[in-house]
């Protein structure tokens, strides 16, 4: 139950292991509680409910959540900027906002009462990555409307550790105070770690060798094949973290440094998996979409909030001993899918199939387009230095394997272009993985 470096025990990860009973019971509660402040407080949720004929009176089970209408990202642009939220103004003590796919941005409250669970659930995330007083973490999420930067620092305080609040951006002094300030664990996007690592080999700095050992990365999907690569060319353990702004931001789940599926902090976030197209629950171990209650914010409570993101529940016990469950970690969104040539593409598939074979980086884009009604779908990846090296035989070799690669996995072939290290625009936040010029 403690950590392994150091044998400490946080005390606030005391949730990660109730008995589920109790745990149950607790959830319970508060969902009650929070149903009942939605219902008295928001017109949104009051007008579902009484369409349905629904009080938080006939809610007598956690089970019943299931008869509780979904909440969706439109209900939150439609009721831009505050009409969701539940508590008088002069008790919002924080404002963010995650940015929309179209026009306005979503914005999301927290009570005083809610940056306390926000804190707390994020000392359990770095708990369960191993992290603990005396850390000393550099925080390159970004700082503002974003809940990466503030949700992580909070945390970080919360723990005891040290923190460094460098916000996303500028690699070069990124490395400098990792290297001079004994930085111990890194939080950041992974795609932002793997160009840290990049520009950190340029500048004769081996990550491997400083005292760095985990890196707390979340906030976009990656694979099994990335983890490998900032593992090995970091010399730290890459642990996963998910969350969303309309939930909390980050916090909601985490990986244990058994690294087998994130746990949900479930005291706080009650998970439903569900069929998207059916909406109907699916049961524990297949795929589907996740959507949360949540059982303590104040400002904002969500019902039943479809996240989009695709996992599955992990029924069987965690080997860290912690009694909250856990999910697969999130490689896709049922929307971020797209359909070539009536094919269902995912580009975390891509991800997996390019980043196999020996020879590339993880640095790539899909560029969608369509030619004479045909739509074609070109990889843009980013291959080692010396394949630019007159080895013009090399580079078709290699061509031809990814190609191999990619079509074994989607099905269809695409246009591959092997650039040099560099030539893709790099992110200090999200990656951007498709570029879609189709018009609809
Ligand atoms: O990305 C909160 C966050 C910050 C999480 C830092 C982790 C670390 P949003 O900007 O609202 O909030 O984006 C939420 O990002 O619905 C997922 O689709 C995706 N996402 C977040 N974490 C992961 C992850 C933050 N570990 C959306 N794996 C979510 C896959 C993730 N996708």
């Amino acid at each position: 139950m403690s950590c392994d470096q150091c044998g400490t025990f946080n005390p606030e990860s005391a949730m990660d292991y109730l008995p589920v009973q109790q745990l149950r019971q607790l959830q319970f509660s508060r969902l009650k509680a929070r149903l009942h402040q939605a219902y008295s407080h928001v017109d949104l949720y009051r007008d579902r409910f009484d369409e349905r004929g629904i009080t938080d009176e006939s809610i007598n089970s956690l089970e019943d959540v299931s008869r509780l209408p979904f909440t969706v990202k439109a209900d939150l642009r439609d009721s831009y900027p505050f009409g969701l939220f539940a508590t008088p103004m002069r008790d919002v003590v924080r404002l963010h906002a995650s940015s929309g796919t179209t026009g306005k941005p979503t914005v999301v409250a927290y009570t005083q009462d809610d940056v306390d669970v926000w804190t707390s659930v994020m000392v359990r995330t770095f708990a369960a990555c191993g992290l603990h007083e005396g850390d000393i973490i550099q925080n390159a999420y970004g700082y503002g409307l974003f809940t990466g930067g503030l949700g992580a620092h909070y945390g970080a305080e919360g723990l005891g550790a040290t923190v460094i609040p460098i916000s996303g951006g500028n690699t070069d002094r990124q490395i400098m105070v990792m290297k001079d300030f004994g930085v111990s664990a890194i939080c950041c996007t992974p795609s932002y770690f793997v160009h840290l690592l990049e520009r950190a080999e340029e500048l004769g700095v081996s990550v491997r060798e400083l005292p760095i050992r985990a890196g707390i990365f979340g906030a976009e999907p990656w694979s099994d094949a990335m983890r490998r690569h900032a593992e090995k060319a970091g010399g730290i353990k890459a642990y996963d973290i998910y969350g969303l702004s309309e939930i909390i931001g980050p916090g909601v789940a985490s990986e244990c440094e058994a690294q087998e599926g994130l746990h949900i902090f479930e005291d706080h976030f009650y998970p439903e998996i569900i069929d998207p197209d059916t909406c109907e629950p699916v049961p524990d171990g297949e795929e589907g979409e996740l959507v949360i209650t949540t059982l303590s914010k104040r400002a904002m409570p969500v019902i039943r909030y479809r996240t989009r993101d695709i996992t599955s529940v992990i029924a069987e016990p965690c080997r860290c001993g912690r009694t909250v469950r856990r999910i697969r970690r999130i490689g896709r969104r049922s929307d971020d899918m797209f359909i070539i040539r009536g094919v269902n593409v995912f580009p975390s598939q891509v991800e997996s199939a390019l980043l196999e074979v020996d020879g590339t980086l993880p640095h790539y884009q899909i560029i969608l387009t369509r030619e004479g009604g045909l739509d074609r779908m070109a990889v843009e990846i980013e291959v080692t230095g010396d394949y630019f090296s007159d080895r013009v035989g090399a580079i078709e070799e290699l061509k031809g394997k990814l190609a191999h690669a990619i079509e074994n996995t989607i099905g269809i072939r695409v246009d591959l272009r092997l650039v040099e290290p560099h030539t893709i625009e790099r992110s200090q936040g999200k990656a951007k993985r498709v570029i879609d010029k189709r018009e609809i």
